[in-house]
């Protein structure tokens, strides 16, 4: 049985059933003037690991494994933006408000794009969600069902609100989930050493963990 080196023990390989998701590497978590800066944050911790995911959604291209990005962001109307969410916080700027790269987290805004480094490219998929998680009000369950997709490898950040959100869904829908430790990243190193042993604890209970180097030998 093919395998990726991982903790809490080696993720069985079904590579004709694997997919990577990339969650939310957008400008506006990542550059100054964005929403993740207007909450206080050091976005340079996410432009960080850019190089990792890159070469992570390279190495699955070349596989000729399915890469499907995903994009926190609202309708311009705000109609699927509760209340709830806009006013959490107090950030300079709230969602929806206008700032140096556009409405913050507006579809179709260039603060909301994804990073030129890691923009998809034609025929992958991009779900666009309003959630921290990405099932939540999106097609991305009849997106892997038509793939026939039931391994998700994990990219993007942040680790321990929209990729472990994710991945607590993915986990819950049947599907075997595996966190790539270097293509990860919060505002928080403490949040990301937490959401990567809450991870793989107690045998697994959402999934495992691996270097980006192991994946990439593994899938070929
Ligand atoms: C956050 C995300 N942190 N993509 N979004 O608000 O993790």
């Amino acid at each position: 049985m093919d395998q990726i080196r991982a903790l809490p023990f080696a993720f069985p390989l079904q590579k004709d059933h694997l997919a990577l998701i990339v969650i939310d590497m957008q400008r506006d978590f990542a550059e100054p003037g964005g929403f993740g800066a207007s909450l206080g944050n050091d976005v340079s911790r996410i432009t960080r690991i850019i190089p990792d995911v890159k070469r992570l959604i390279e190495g699955f291209r070349r596989a000729g494994r399915p890469v499907i990005h995903t994009m926190e962001c609202h309708k311009p109307d705000l109609s699927d933006l509760p209340d709830a969410k806009r006013n959490r916080g107090s950030p300079k700027l709230r969602i929806g408000d206008e700032g140096p790269m556009g409405r913050i987290l507006i579809t179709g805004e260039p603060g909301t794009a994804i990073l030129p480094e890691l923009a998809p490219t034609k025929g992958e998929v991009v779900i666009e969600k309003p959630g921290k998680g990405a099932f939540y009000a999106t097609d991305l369950g009849k997106v892997l069902k038509v793939k026939d997709i039931r391994q998700l490898v994990f990219a993007g950040v942040t680790t321990e609100v929209c990729v472990q959100t994710t991945m607590r869904e993915a986990n819950d829908r049947g599907y075997e989930c595996l966190l790539a430790e270097e293509a990860t990243e919060s505002y928080f190193p403490e949040f990301k050493e937490a959401a990567i042993a809450m991870i793989r604890a107690q045998g697994a209970i959402v999934g495992w963990t691996a270097h980006v180097g192991d994946i990439l030998e593994a899938i070929g």
